[in-house]
């Protein structure tokens, strides 16, 4: 390991170079300064090409140009890297080294690896730099004995191995990335077209709460010129009951004629049996009348066969019952029919209780409009209870209700749609994918939750309950300097977005709780860390494919036009 406190001059990794540089050309040279060198039989300093050089005066430990350029495999010009002192320079007007190198340090060729420069500082120093320099051609002199190794095989193995996962692992965030940017172009496609659907019922609402609007008018006028209905009328069961209750009526008129004849007949036969009983009594047997004799004896035979008759069932109370008046409490009650639920029309008023609570407000505005037209069409009898609103007029004004609910329901649904297409939910609208979605970790004694564009919460592990740490107010963009970590979890260097969460819960003898969501490319959506760098000030770090390479994929209308 590097001594600390060291400063990597250049780390600058050449991509493709895994060959070695040419024979031909100085120590620790960088292929992209090769011409400077190659095929030349005098050295011209780079940075200043008046002053020229042997060839043997290159890499001779000694620094003879003022850019260094003279020595790029040895530690001679290491004085002119940014952070040594400042050194006095033979020759320069000003005694200072008030000049920058030519060259970025040390080329390592790492075969078998990649490629980079080292500080000139490193080089020489006796301490093996495997990771810049794996393969060991900085301590070429072995000072103190120092040798070594060239490690590039394995260290360039490994490292293939991770940038191979660390590619795979980006084309697999960038693919769920797209995903992402795809559900979410889905999602505002339905948000708009719901926009455009509630605005065309709306429209047709408008049309019909004025209609209905009307119709209760209409309805409340001509309940207020109506007489007392004629009886029965109506649908088939008002007719059927008008009719019933007019014939019940003349057959109790009738029996009540037959039950007064009876009682005169039954008078005129006592009458012929009290004279009858009189002739038996009062005959004289001795006179031999064979025609009153037939007489008594006829009687004699009735009276007998009348002892044994059976006396009739029907008893003189049970007649009476059925002759007393309907009403609620003999004989059938009418007004039950006639204003209670029986009437076929309660069917239809009565249809929704039977109905799931799920259709049972649509269905009650649809059947309003049904019930209005049925009654306003005579197929259903209207039969107002005495002192209420006629059904006619209940169901018109139940319509219209049902309808301006109906309206401002619809209005604050558009509203609502309208803020939320208007939100701001980053680049490619991506958010939009993550409504309603949380992540969370456990830091210390606490749970923190991240609920996507809503809020953030501490939530106590020791059941001190949830604490808001803000809710959702816009997305910022921030740079972030942070050395990259070795498993990817880390914010690293670059422009990232910032979700800002404002107006938590109260801190005590402070300001309102606030979180900065900081967001990094990751394969998926995790908490990495969260710190409170001031009380209450909160900084979350998350990993989430939201973060990567925004997709640079043609728009829908951009293709529709190819
Ligand atoms: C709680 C937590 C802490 C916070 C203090 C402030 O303990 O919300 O994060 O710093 O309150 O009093």
């Amino acid at each position: 390991m590097r001594r600390a406190g060291a400063v990597v001059l250049l780390g600058i990794l050449v991509q493709g170079s895994l060959a070695a540089a040419p024979d031909s050309l100085p120590r620790g040279v960088g292929p992209e300064f090769a011409a400077f060198y190659k095929g030349k039989t005098t050295f011209s300093c780079i940075g200043n090409p008046s002053i020229i050089l042997k060839l043997s005066q290159i890499n001779d430990n000694s620094c003879d140009c003022p850019d260094g350029s003279d020595e790029p495999g040895t530690a001679a010009c290491s004085y002119l890297d940014p952070l040594s002192p400042e050194q006095p320079l033979p020759g320069s007007p000003s005694g200072t080294t008030n000049t920058t190198s030519a060259l970025p340090g040390f080329w390592c060729a790492n075969n078998g690896h990649i490629g980079s420069y080292i500080p000139f500082m490193y080089v020489n120093d006796g301490v093996c730099d495997s990771e810049l320099c794996c393969d060991g051609s900085d301590e070429f002199v072995h000072v103190g004995g120092v040798a070594c190794e060239n490690r590039c095989a394995a260290i360039g193995k490994e490292w293939r191995r991770l940038e191979r996962a660390r590619r795979e692992s980006a084309e697999r965030s960038a693919k769920k990335r797209r995903t992402l940017a795809k559900e979410s172009r889905e999602l505002r496609r339905r948000v708009e077209a719901k926009i455009v659907s509630i605005k065309e019922e709306l429209a047709t609402l408008e049309v019909k709460k004025v209609e209905l609007q009307k119709k209760f008018e209409e309805a409340k006028r001509s309940e207020k010129g109506k007489v007392v209905k004629a009886e029965g009328q109506g649908g088939k069961l008002g007719v059927f009951v008008g009719l019933a209750k007019s014939r019940v009526s003349e057959l109790r008129n009738t029996l009540d004629k037959v039950l007064d004849q009876r009682d005169d007949l039954q008078d005129r036969v006592e009458k012929l049996e009290d004279i009858l009983n009189k002739l038996k009594e009062e005959y004289n047997p001795n006179f031999n009348d064979e025609g009153v004799k037939a007489a008594v004896k006829g009687w004699e035979d009735y009276a007998a066969s009348k002892a044994g008759e059976k006396k009739s069932d029907l008893a003189d109370g049970d007649i009476m019952a059925v002759l007393e008046e309907d009403g609620e409490t003999s004989g059938i009650n009418w007004a039950e029919f006639e204003e209670g639920g029986g009437s076929d029309a309660d069917v239809v008023y009565h249809l929704e209780a039977y109905l799931p609570e799920s259709v049972r407000e649509y269905i009650h505005s649809k059947l309003n409009h049904v019930r209005v037209w049925l009654i306003e069409n005579g197929v259903l009898a209207d039969n107002p209870a005495s002192g209420t609103e006629s059904r006619l007029v209940v169901a018109a004004r139940e319509a219209l209700e049902s309808a301006n609910n109906d309206f401002s329901t619809k209005t604050s649904t558009l509203e609502e749609q309208v803020r939320d297409l208007e939100k701001d939910y980053g680049p490619d609208d991506i958010f939009r994918a993550f409504k309603g979605k949380c992540v969370s970790a456990d830091v210390g004694e606490y749970e923190y939750e991240h609920c996507w564009i809503d809020k953030t919460t501490q939530k106590s592990k020791k059941g001190h309950g949830n604490t808001n740490m803000g809710n959702f107010v816009r997305i910022d963009r921030e740079l972030a300097d942070e050395e990259e970590r070795a498993d990817g979890k880390g914010l690293g260097k670059g422009p990232r977005i910032v979700l800002r969460y404002e107006n938590g819960q109260g801190c005590w003898n402070g300001p309102n709780r606030r979180t900065d969501v900081w967001l990094a490319c990751a394969e998926t959506d995790e908490v990495w860390r969260v710190s409170e760098s001031e009380k209450c000030v909160y900084k979350m770090e998350v990993g989430t494919p939201a973060a990567c390479e925004e997709a640079n994929e043609p728009s829908p209308s951009a293709k529709d036009e190819l």
